[in-house]
């Protein structure tokens, strides 16, 4: 390849993955080889100055802002940083302040966040607006997101400047970002690779509320107008009411700064959020403004950046962890590998379309990553190494763990064993299944279901009605008069109804708003269990994905068998049949409910609309008349908005009843 041929080759390679970085969300390449293609494009350039052009990656910070947002202008341009990426590097970034300072330098020395870049307006001291970086010089404007933000104060303390500009780094903690892949497991949604890409897709999301979910937080660490030194920057941050990274230290010689950055790069497991290296700054002000900027960085800072953790192993085989809540989770088993200090021979490969569209396949040599406390991932093959014996993959269509039927609802990003009793699931499904909303067991709680999984004396959801005395006393710290109270419990929540079963059941998408429309039109679960996907789906607002969900949970005979053990412990299987009203204020209109009502649970709130001649269905459509919001509304006001349906609240709700 000639030397015009490789520049051109990684000018490309880099703008697909610009884009698919700040575009769409989804890197596909480690951030340290990006930063060695970007340094090898550079040098190229330095060596041969006709093979710049002006579209070059080298030229400029990201990709240019995507189109649905308005584009925000930056006061002065947000800069990039130039990299370190060892001790000898930052001793020559002294050197050169230093000959242009012709004095000692004092530097203020900062953790690198592994975030996004933000610029934040203030007019007065109130939060005016707010964009992404985007090119340094255009950004995005993701105001009403930013106000979602804690620890964006929306009015500083303290003596408001007419004009304000904050700068600094938006982020989501580690310990937020395992809840938050938690809960989209559960919601079957896939898991996001890093807390970065976590944020980013969070700032950028079109509705407010979804970005309030990923509860974001954020750094400051540049004002403009700016006091005489970046360090009194810091201080009069933190006294306005900003979050400044509590790790900031003034250094006054090269070796302490280069101390500081070791220290860092030893200790960044932890800290509860992700750092990727050390922003090192000339502390004075004056001094920053006679160094300058060259191209696109300033000779005042650099980033020194910490040792990739990052290795290439051998992918050995693939295999499938079932999750608690019934994922099938490929990995890849690897050759044993270290990566950071950790030998690692597990990987995330996250899902079906990861694997399919990063074409990994069992026998490659691949690149894997290790990014602070999150799993290691695989992040790519590298195709050069391939020798023609590697087998692509496929999803198993069975649940490895019991043996049932797997699916993979349509839109959604993980395959699901549909079997209750699946061994992998108990935990979970118990737990579940003993709450409020479905079979309402008290004392049957998260640490009383993990004894009894763990003890082995519950293996599945009907063992809960065979415990006795004998059995409840094998569980640690649980005396009489809580057995007792514990077995009482057990045996009222036998009547609790169809409905409610149907709940504690943890059926796939079947709610307790679907499970009340499911027990009010085929009234036990026998006519359930015969009905087709068809008749399911004749059911007012139960949709094809969730009729088939429900059939496919019937059809699986250890789910029959588990539900005939109940059915012979004398739990209640029918729905007392529901009269409704045929005239009333309500008449022929038709209500979604969502989020948590203040006075009214959903059953009396659906009593209440059906007593007026209302109907109460699962999923907003067209066809619906009034969406009914509490407290933390779902997807559904989302889409109530987006489809023009009417959103009242309770005190709507009780007008409109009269
Ligand atoms: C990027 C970052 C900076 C700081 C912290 N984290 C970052 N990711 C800081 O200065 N404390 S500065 C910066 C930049 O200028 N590109």
């Amino acid at each position: 390849m000639s030397v015009q041929e490789r520049a051109a080759d990684l000018r490309a390679r880099l703008e697909e993955a610009n884009v698919r970085y700040y575009v769409l969300d989804a890197p596909t390449i480690a951030d340290a080889e990006y930063d060695a293609m970007l340094r090898e494009l550079a040098e190229l350039e330095a060596a041969h100055p006709e093979l710049r052009t002006a579209d070059s990656p080298t030229q400029r910070v990201g990709a240019a802002a995507s189109a649905h947002f308005a584009p925000y202008e930056h006061r002065a341009p947000m800069l990039s940083l130039a990299n370190a990426f060892d001790e000898s590097e930052m001793r020559a970034f002294d050197e050169r302040v230093r000959k242009l300072a012709e004095a000692a330098v004092a530097y203020v020395c900062e953790l690198k966040i592994d975030g996004l870049a933000v610029s934040l307006s203030y007019r007065t001291g109130a939060f005016e607006r707010g964009g992404t970086r985007g090119d340094g010089r255009v950004g995005e404007d993701v105001t009403p997101n930013l106000r979602t933000i804690k620890t964006i104060p929306l009015r500083l303390k303290g003596g408001a400047a007419p004009q304000l500009e904050v700068r600094g780094e938006a982020y989501l903690r580690k310990s937020d970002f395992a809840r938050l892949n938690e809960e989209r497991e559960g919601a079957g949604l896939p898991a996001f690779a890093n807390p970065r890409n976590a944020a980013s897709g969070g700032l950028r999301q079109l509705d407010p509320n979804m970005t309030a979910q990923r509860r974001l937080s954020f750094f400051a660490y540049s004002a403009i107008p700016s006091p005489a030194t970046q360090w009194q920057a810091l201080k009069d941050l933190g006294a306005m009411g900003f979050h400044v990274n509590p790790n900031v230290a003034r250094r006054e010689t090269i070796d302490e700064v280069v101390a500081y950055c070791r220290e860092w790069e030893e200790r960044r497991d932890e800290l509860d959020y992700e750092i990727d290296g050390v922003v090192v700054k000339v502390d004075d002000l004056a001094l920053q403004e006679r160094l300058g900027t060259v191209a696109r960085d300033p000779r005042w800072a650099i980033a020194f950046k910490f040792k990739p953790r990052e290795a290439r192993t051998k992918l050995k085989e693939i295999a499938i962890n079932v999750g608690r809540t019934g994922t099938l989770n490929p990995y890849a088993i690897l050759e044993p590998v270290r990566v950071g200090g950790v030998t690692i021979q597990n990987a995330t490969l996250h899902n079906e379309d990861y694997i399919a569209h990063n074409d990994i396949r069992v026998g490659d040599t691949v690149l894997v990553t290790r990014a602070g406390d999150v799993i290691p991932r695989v992040v790519r093959p590298i195709v050069e190494e391939r020798t023609g014996k590697e087998r692509a993959f496929h999803m198993p269509t069975r649940c490895p763990v019991c043996g049932a039927d797997a699916f993979r609802p349509e839109g959604e990003a993980m395959w699901r064993c549909t079997n209750a009793a699946c061994p992998a699931q108990v935990y979970e499904r118990v737990r579940h299944f003993a709450t409020r909303g479905a079979m309402d067991v008290e004392g049957l709680g998260d640490v009383m279901a993990g004894e009894l999984t763990a003890l082995g004396v519950v293996k599945e959801i009907s063992d809960v009605y065979a415990l006795d005395r004998t059995a409840l006393a094998r569980v640690p710290r649980t005396g009489e008069k809580s057995i007792a109270k514990l077995l009482d419990a057990i045996e009222r929540s036998k009547s609790r109804g169809l409905a409610r079963l149907l709940v504690g059941l943890g059926i796939r998408f079947v709610g307790e708003q679907t499970a009340q429309i499911l027990a009010d039109d085929f009234g036990s679960i026998d006519a359930l269990e015969n009905a087709s996907e068809e008749e399911l789906q004749r059911s007012t607002g139960i949709g094809p994905e969730l009729a088939k969900s429900v059939a496919l949970f019937f059809k699986q005979k250890a789910n029959r068998a588990m539900i005939e053990r109940l059915r012979k412990a004398g739990v209640v299987m029918t729905a007392p049949k529901r009269v409704r009203a045929l005239e009333g204020a309500l008449t022929g209109k038709t209500f979604v409910l969502t989020g948590a009502l203040p006075n009214l649970t959903r059953e009396a709130a659906t009593t209440m609309i059906e007593a007026a001649g209302g109907r109460v269905t699962a999923s907003v459509s067209k066809k619906t008349d009034y969406v009914v919001a509490g407290d933390e509304p779902g997807s559904k006001l989302a889409k109530a908005e987006r489809l023009g349906v009417a959103v009242i609240d309770e005190d709507g709700l009780r007008n409109l009843v009269g």
